[in-house]
């Protein structure tokens, strides 16, 4: 931790600026050009793939709203709170934010390509969930005009903690190990919160408005395929799939709250 400065912020017990510290330990707060791909590359990518849907049975809990009042930015840009993300159900019964991939079969190894972007806009975290591989570029942005910190609590990787006190910053940072899920918080606004599933293969998604995910360039194989939702905990469904194929498969999630 030699390399981290630190920045007294009040309000703020010691959030270390981005200098190389924490995370992987030789990041940087440089950037790159933006680049959109989270798909990792390298050998052993196929044509079959696995898609579906994530439900949620019964009736949706009522969203409770967040009240951002503790900021004056914040609450600027959400002056009547936002609806929490406990469970966003669509219309249709689609369950959004529920981390669906593969747990066990991937029998190739794979290097990660491009990065993943997580932008605190409007103080909230967006993506509220999503995938990475171990080793990939976790680019950090602020579009706010207030402070933020980063605090990832990851187990198997080395956690961080970071203030960004300006609007327009980026930062950059890794997780060296799989993981499902990493918790990230910001410190300064108890609302925020993201979830990173970390793992050593690309083959991830992210259900979207209607509950629906996909999973491609699979080689074919029998898989374990594993829902993760904040809320509704895990589900797990093994599938097999051929060259070219393509399998769908449905999980559905009730209400633990
Ligand atoms: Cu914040």
């Amino acid at each position: 931790m030699s390399k981290c400065r630190w920045l007294a912020i009040p309000s703020v017990l010691a959030l270390s600026i981005a200098s190389g510290c924490g995370g992987g330990g030789d990041e940087s707060e440089s950037h790159t050009a933006p680049a959109a791909s989270d798909a990792g590359s390298g050998a052993g990518f196929g044509t079959a793939s696995i898609t579906g849907k994530v439900t949620f049975d019964g009736a949706a809990p009522e969203a409770k709203s967040i009240r951002m009042n503790a900021d004056p930015v914040c609450s600027l840009k959400h002056p009547d709170g936002r609806e929490d993300y406990d469970y966003v159900v669509g219309a249709d019964g689609g369950l959004k934010w529920t981390f669906v991939y593969v747990k066990e079969g991937v029998a190739g190894s794979y290097e990660p390509s491009g990065e993943v972007v997580l932008d605190q806009k409007g103080c909230t975290f967006e993506p509220h969930v999503f995938g990475i591989m171990a080793g990939q570029d976790l680019k950090i942005l602020n579009s706010d005009e207030t402070l933020h910190n980063v605090h990832a609590l990851s187990n198997e990787s080395r956690q961080f903690n970071l203030a960004m006190p300006r609007m327009g910053m980026e930062l950059k940072q890794k997780f060296r190990n799989p993981e499902v899920m990493v918790r990230i918080k910001c410190d300064v606004h108890p609302w925020m919160e993201c979830w990173a599933g970390v793992l050593s293969h690309p083959f991830h998604s992210v259900t979207s408005e209607d509950g629906s995910f996909k999973i491609d360039r699979l080689p074919a194989g029998t898989y374990t395929i594993e829902a993760w939702h904040e809320n509704g905990g895990t589900q797990t469904q093994t599938v097999t799939v051929g060259d070219g194929e393509s399998q769908e498969i449905t999980f559905s999630f009730k209400s633990s709250v």
